[in-house]
Parts: structure tokens; sequence; C-alpha cells
């Protein structure tokens, strides 16, 4: 079957027509909300050494999901058989400029409210990206039956992938022409900084490969010096385990003490090292509805997300990045913050009451321990 695809599709592209087609499939691709696209080989094999480097220095904590499927990261054809190139996309998911880092309470004064991350506050990306994905590759398929008839686009094989395969999204954009890996290890345009997110669409076509994009990031280590919990060891080098996007999202159980004040009013993942970045001066704007925020996410009150019923969580968590957390991590992240906010008598009062999850009450025990240092 991969073999027929593998015949069709080479004898059926000349140089030409391929070229065109790309264009094509690229304009469709900014027609559907996609921010930018662009076309990468599906080989990664060389970005082995540094997640082997990652995983023997335990960087990665306990997202084991890191350890597995090593053939099918090196090599994108493995996972999808007859991948002939891989169509990298860009969603833009910024809906107000961003605050600059030094001049805003977001970090330095009234912490009474919680931080969401950017991404987060609006419609799950997943699920957003790999429909538009699925819309490209209907189009495409159309296409093909309309310029080189049914048999073509029967052949034409593909597969939409955002965050959902073991992959490497970012050097695959990379190499799409997409942007550059900063220090920071997050993707960068310099016309558009790095608030976006990736998505793939492997295809069984021979499309023309596009060519990266220089490195920019130059002597600026900004990202690494304004990193809250130091998670940002070297250029390049993320050690997941003090990152507060894994702190507050992918760990389980209670938050390693180390880390707690730092974590501050964050209590779902963390934008500062993009915040900081001068790229992101550019940064471009979200296009689709879908990443607006909902139920007043961006700038959500402590208390009142700290009386939320584990029923209207799962109201507000549906169909929201939020809904990974479940109700005990949530609660957990919003105590944690309620310790770290400004001191208030109404937050003391708050957590004064025992919780039946273990692991919130031992942090809601922490965190009023906290305020109420605060108010001696
Ligand atoms: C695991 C993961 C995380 C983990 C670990 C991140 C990490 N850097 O490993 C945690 C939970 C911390 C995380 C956090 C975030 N994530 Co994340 N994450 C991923 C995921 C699933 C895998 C990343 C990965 O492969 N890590 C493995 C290690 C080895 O790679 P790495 O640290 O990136 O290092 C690379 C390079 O820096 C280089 N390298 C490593 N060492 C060295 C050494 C030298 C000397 C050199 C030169 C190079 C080099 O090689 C590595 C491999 O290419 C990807 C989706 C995907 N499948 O790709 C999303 C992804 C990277 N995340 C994304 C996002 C948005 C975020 C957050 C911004 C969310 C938030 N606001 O809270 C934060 C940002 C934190 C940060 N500074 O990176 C987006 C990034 C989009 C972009 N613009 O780049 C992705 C692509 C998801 C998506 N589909 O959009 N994430
Ligand atoms: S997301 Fe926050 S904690 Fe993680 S590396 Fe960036 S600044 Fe540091
Ligand atoms: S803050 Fe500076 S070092 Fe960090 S990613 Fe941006 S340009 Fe690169």
């Amino acid at each position: 079957m991969s073999q027929k695809i593998e015949t069709a599709t080479e004898h059926r592209l000349s140089h030409s027509q391929a070229h065109e087609l790309k264009q094509w499939i690229l304009a469709q691709a900014l027609e559907l909300g996609f921010a930018a696209a662009g076309v990468a080989p599906p080989d990664t094999s060389d970005q082995m050494k540094h997640l082997q480097a990652y995983l023997d220095k335990g960087h990665h904590g306990t997202m084991s999901f890191m350890e597995e499927h090593e053939a099918l990261r090196a090599d994108p054809t493995k996972l999808v058989e007859s991948t002939r190139s891989v169509i990298s996309v860009r969603m833009d998911y910024l809906v107000d400029a961003p605050p600059s880092r030094h001049s805003t309470d977001e970090f330095t004064g009234d912490t009474n409210f919680g931080i969401i991350a950017r991404y987060a506050r609006g419609r799950d990306y997943h699920k957003v990206m790999r429909g538009r994905l699925k819309q490209l590759a209907k189009r495409i398929e159309k296409k093909l039956t309309d310029t080189l008839g049914s048999e073509a686009a029967q052949d034409f094989a593909w597969r939409p992938f955002s965050d959902s395969a073991p992959i490497f999204e970012k050097t695959l954009a990379e190499r799409a022409g997409l942007g550059w890996t900063g220090k920071h290890t997050l993707l960068i345009h310099p016309k558009a900084g790095s608030f976006f997110l990736l998505g793939e669409l492997f295809t069984s076509l021979d499309l023309p490969i596009d060519t990266p994009e220089a490195e920019r990031c130059g002597s600026c280590s900004a990202c690494i010096d304004i990193c809250p919990t130091g998670a940002i060891i070297a250029p390049y080098q993320l050690d997941a385990r003090r990152c507060i996007a894994y702190l507050t999202i992918e760990h389980k159980g209670a938050i390693p003490h180390e880390f707690r004040e730092a974590i501050g009013n964050r209590i779902f993942g963390c934008d500062d090292c993009q915040l900081v970045c001068p790229w992101n001066r550019f940064a471009g704007r979200a296009t689709l509805s879908d990443f607006d925020p909902r139920h007043g996410l961006e700038a959500p009150k402590l208390l009142e997300l700290w009386s939320l019923s584990n029923e209207r969580f799962d109201e507000i968590s549906q169909g929201s990045p939020l809904r990974r957390l479940g109700y005990s991590g949530f609660k957990r992240n919003v105590a944690l913050a309620m310790g770290n906010a400004a001191r208030s008598a109404a937050i003391a009062q708050a957590l004064s009451h025992p919780v039946d999850d273990v692991t919130v009450d031992e942090q809601r025990r922490w965190s009023l321990k906290r305020q109420i240092s605060k108010t001696a």
C-alpha cells in the first residue's frame, strides 16, 4: 500500500507541479486561519542526541512519555509510513498585546488574581489545530482530484498532529522555515515572536522543502535571567522539573517546597520567558476566536477560583486545556497562589477551612501559614 502511494505521488508530480501545489497549499493554510506554513523533510534523527542527554539527566521528570517511541521520534516515516513531507503550521494565540515584563501588576503588585498562560485561556488548541489540519487535507484531496484525477487523490495519505505524537515539532517547524529555536527552547519567528502553537500534516506528497531561518538570539540571555525558577539551565536546555509549566500542569502531588514562592500567582503554565523576549515586540495576534478568553480566565480572582465546586470546574474546563489538571490539581495550584498573594484577611479566612484532598490540604496549610506571616 505505502509502496503504491510512493510510486503514484512520485510519478504524478513533476517539479513544477510540486512547486505549484505547495504554493497553493500554503495559501490554503493561511485561509484556514494558520499564520504560516512551510514544508519539512521527515527526518529528525539528529535531535536524538539532545533528547538522550535530556533523559539521562532526568530533565523530563515524570513525563515518562518522553522516554517512549524513540524510533518514531528519530524517523517520522516510522510513525506514518508513507510520509514524504511534513507540512508544518503555526497558529498565533495572543489576543491582546502582552504587558511589559517589568511594568505590570501581573508580576510585581496586586497578586490577588491568578495567571493562566495565554495559550490556555480559550479553547483547547489541540482540537482547533487538528480540526483545521483535517480541513487542509480535505482541500488538498479535492485539488488532487481536480488536477490529477481521482487515483492521485486516493493515493494521497495524510495524518494531522499537534502535541499528540512522539515527534520533534519545533525541529520540524524549524526545518519548514517557521523560525529558530530560542535559548528558552521555544520556536521564534523574526516577524511573529513565539506566542504560537505548532501543528503538522504528515503527507505522502513530495513537496519542495523550505529553508530554515537563521538563529537570532545573539548575545541576549533575557529569558535565562528572568526565569523565576532557573529552569533554563543553559542556552537551549530546559530542566522541565524546574519549569513552572511542568510544575503546575504535569507534576502530580505536592509541589516541591523550593519552587513554591517562585511560582507566585501562576496557576497554569507560565509565559515569563516569552514576555521578556525582545522578539515578542513583533508577536502575531490570533485570527481565530477560539483563543478568546472564556469565563474571565484572563484575570481570574483567586477567591472565586477557590470557591468553585467540582461541578463548576467541570463546566469551566470543558474543551479547555485546564481540563488536564483535574479538580485536585486545580485546587492545589489555586491554594499555592493564595499563599503567595498579597496580604489579605479574606484569603487567610478562606484558607482556614480544611479540605478532604490530602495534597490540596497540605498546600492549603502552607499557604495559610504564609498569609498569616504576612499579616503578623
Ligand atoms: C514536553 C513539552 C513540554 C515540557 C518540557 C519542555 C521542553 N523544553 O522539553 C514542559 C511541560 C515544561 C513544556 C512547557 C511549555 N510548552 Co511545551 N511541549 C513539550 C513537547 C510535548 C515536547 C518537547 C520536547 O521534545 N522536549 C524534549 C527536549 C529534549 O527538547 P527541548 O528542551 O525542546 O530541546 C531541544 C533544543 O533546545 C535542542 N537542544 C537541547 N539541548 C541542547 C544543547 C545544545 C548545546 C543545543 C545547541 C541544542 C540543544 O534539542 C532539543 C530537541 O530538539 C512539545 C510538543 C512536541 N511534540 O514537540 C510541546 C511544545 C514545545 N510546548 C509548547 C508550549 C507553548 C509550551 C509553553 C510555552 C506553555 C506555557 N505557556 O506554559 C511552555 C514553555 C516552556 C519552555 N520554556 O519551553 C509548544 C511550543 C510552541 C513554540 N512557539 O515553540 C509545543 C511545540 C507544543 C505545540 N504543539 O505547540 N512543554
Ligand atoms: S515557562 Fe516560566 S518557568 Fe518555564 S522556562 Fe519559561 S520562564 Fe521559566
Ligand atoms: S529572550 Fe533573548 S535569548 Fe531568550 S529566546 Fe528571546 S532572543 Fe533568545
